[in-house]
């Protein structure tokens, strides 16, 4: 068994069983079991039969107490390693506290009355979301499990649940007792006319559309063992957390006969989506997808010809529930290729000699559903060396129910009465690179305009500068589109044919900072957000863009606490984190199911390779030739 094979449905239960054997918890609830990632060393010197010590890493509440707790459980031992209390902190809301918190509020008597006053009697109807309940320093707050929830109600039982959202309702629920605390209710707002409905026999349906049908006769190009992945040159190992979803390890590209690492380990190391309206039911929503709610347990169930088109090998995924068992996420993982239009071409017009390659892209994916929103999350593998992450954004907009004829300043109505509020949704990839090998330095690439002068008489030259950043305090850093700014991550004891040190880089897509301001609460808690590229020295704790616990935090976890000892950088093994922030003025067009949006990044060989990698992919079966030639 290789090492980062992630933990099987009987070494979940097992850790649990561990765990609970030895300590007698109050009202448990079991928050993520995950693979207890053995050190990194030992990972890239395994050799297959090497014998595998498994662990687990297991975080628990103990509901009474209210405190939270951290295990190692080694599974080869069949013992608890170590098991701390963590002060402090209340880790990620779990599924069960969804159901039950809408099951308790529901229950409420001054909910219910607040509901009577709306001229809604019939609770079924209603649908109440969990809001994790952020950090603002509020008295009543401290030391308590807490949820602020929202409440939408339905006028038939099979209608979009989103439709029609309860105006001016806050209800604030303790997950340990699971109890209404408050009921805030700013007054009576009618609920919008519109059901807003989306199946098919209400949208009805286009009828001008051909099939289209993706074909591989002869299978994918890829091979896929357990979790072990091997696309062409791209070789790679997947694995799935609860808290992150999707992780892909250890990803090597062959080359003259080497396996040559990019990357160690890459994930979304945390997320955060604040929002602009600063009202009683508006300013606390700052949704933190990954740290505060695990995106891997959220992941959908995938479906061919739906989620994903033409040959796809799919992978579950194995996560725990609040009690310990272990849930198999079915089709979880989704790996296909796809044509992505040309890959390189020249037409040769004195020779009339064309020649054209078509590009394949290797597709490693999952889509989570956290609430409202769905959230897919593409890595893509080509053949010219080249990695991409896209994120694709769907489902429903975060909404609130307005009075006829009125349109607040902070978003823009998209229905009758139905209002989005500006937002934006910033996630953090975290890239444990390893450019032929672990030792590598950053560099930031700027272009800048030589000034005129004798060298530069026709005032046209300029070229690119490349500053190392030599420390952690240095690295944090922003985009810079105008000064064509991007950043390298070399590997200084590594040269190509031409003597420069081989590299990859990391070019930056769409991006934006925050509006919050810097004292707003979201701002300290998911400060990964204030600059685009942080630089770490690896320390393999420290996983999580917002620390390990932003539920409630207060702030200050997470990247600014990672780069307090100014660790040096250069020559070392280095982890990019890198932030990537989509900006959502909501429109009409995203009613009500919104069309996808998406945002990305790219890691780019430069200098890796001593020319183009993609030369040797196969001409197209059919002659391709010069146009009309
Ligand atoms: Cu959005």
């Amino acid at each position: 068994m290789h090492p980062l094979e992630p933990l099987d449905a009987g070494e979940i239960e097992r850790a649990w069983a561990i765990v609970s054997a030895e300590r007698s918890i109050a009202k448990a609830r079991v928050i993520f079991i995950n693979l207890h990632e053995p050190d990194k060393k030992l990972v890239l010197g395994h050799r297959p039969g090497d014998s595998v010590e498994r662990a687990a890493f297991v975080i628990f509440v103990d509901g009474v107490a209210g405190q939270t707790y951290e295990a190692v459980v080694s599974l080869t031992q069949g013992r608890v390693v170590s098991c701390e209390h963590v002060p402090g902190v209340q880790p990620a809301i779990v599924i069960d506290e969804f159901t039950d918190c809408e099951a308790a509020v529901r229950a409420d008597p001054r909910w219910q009355e607040a509901m009577r006053r709306r001229g809604v009697t019939d609770f079924e109807l209603t649908m109440v979301d969990s809001w994790s309940a952020g950090n603002f320093g509020f008295a009543d707050d401290e030391g308590r499990r807490l949820v602020r929830a929202l409440t939408w109600v339905r006028r038939h039982p099979d209608d979009n649940g989103y439709a029609r959202p309860v105006a001016n309702l806050l209800t604030v629920v303790d997950l340990n007792k699971m109890e209404v605390v408050a009921v805030e209710d700013g007054g009576v707002v009618t609920l919008p006319p519109e059901d807003a409905n989306y199946s098919p026999d209400v949208t009805g349906t286009r009828h001008d559309l051909k099939p289209i049908e993706i074909h591989q006769p002869e299978g994918p190009s890829f091979e896929l063992r357990g979790h072990e992945l091997a696309w062409q040159k791209w070789r790679m190992r997947l694995g799935f957390t609860p808290r992150e979803g999707l992780v892909i390890h250890t990803v090597t590209y062959a080359d003259q006969g080497r396996e040559r690492p990019v990357l160690y380990r890459a994930s979304i190391a945390d997320m955060v989506v604040p929002y602009g309206d600063p009202r009683p039911t508006y300013f606390h929503r700052n949704a933190f997808d990954v740290g505060e709610y695990g995106i891997g347990t959220l992941a959908n169930a995938l479906q061919n010809g739906c989620d994903c088109l033409g040959e796809i090998r799919y992978l579950d995924a194995v996560v725990n529930d609040s009690k310990g068992r272990a849930v198999t996420l079915p089709n979880a993982m989704c790996i296909h290729e796809e044509d992505a239009g040309i890959l390189w071409k020249h037409h040769d017009w004195r020779r009339n000699h064309g020649e054209v390659r078509r590009s394949r892209r290797l597709v490693v994916s999952f889509i989570s559903t956290v609430g409202n929103y769905e959230y897919g999350f593409y890595w893509y593998f080509y053949q010219d060396g080249s990695i991409e992450l896209e994120v694709k954004m769907t489902g429903i907009i975060s909404n609130g129910a307005e009075p006829p004829g009125v349109k607040p300043p902070w978003g823009e109505l998209v229905a009758p009465q139905v209002y989005g509020p500006i937002h934006q949704h910033f996630f953090n990839a975290r890239l444990d690179m390893m450019v032929d090998g672990i030792e590598n330095s950053v560099y930031e690439v700027n272009t800048v305009a030589d000034p005129p002068g004798p060298e530069n008489p026709h005032h046209n030259a300029f070229r690119t500068e490349a500053t190392v950043l030599a420390s952690e305090a240095r690295a944090p850093r922003l985009v810079d589109p105008l000064r064509g700014r991007f950043w390298k991550v070399v590997n200084p004891s590594v040269r190509n044919r031409l003597g420069e040190p081989v590299a990859y880089k990391l070019m930056p897509g769409d991006n934006v900072l925050p509006f919050a301001g810097p004292e707003a609460s979201v701002t300290k808690r998911a400060a990964f957000m204030t600059r685009h590229l942080w630089v770490t020295r690896y320390d393999p704790r420290e996983r999580y863009a917002a620390g390990d616990y932003p539920n409630q935090h207060p702030g200050g976890a997470g990247l600014p606490a990672y780069l307090q000892d100014d660790a040096p950088l250069e020559n070392t093994d280095v982890v990019l984190w890198y932030t990537f922030g989509s900006h959502h003025v909501v429109r009409p067009e995203d009613w009500p199911v919104m069309p996808v949006m998406r945002i990305g990044f790219m890691l780019k060989p430069a200098g890796f390779f001593d020319r183009s990698p993609a030369l040797d992919v196969p001409a197209p079966a059919r002659h391709c030739c010069a146009p009309g030639g």
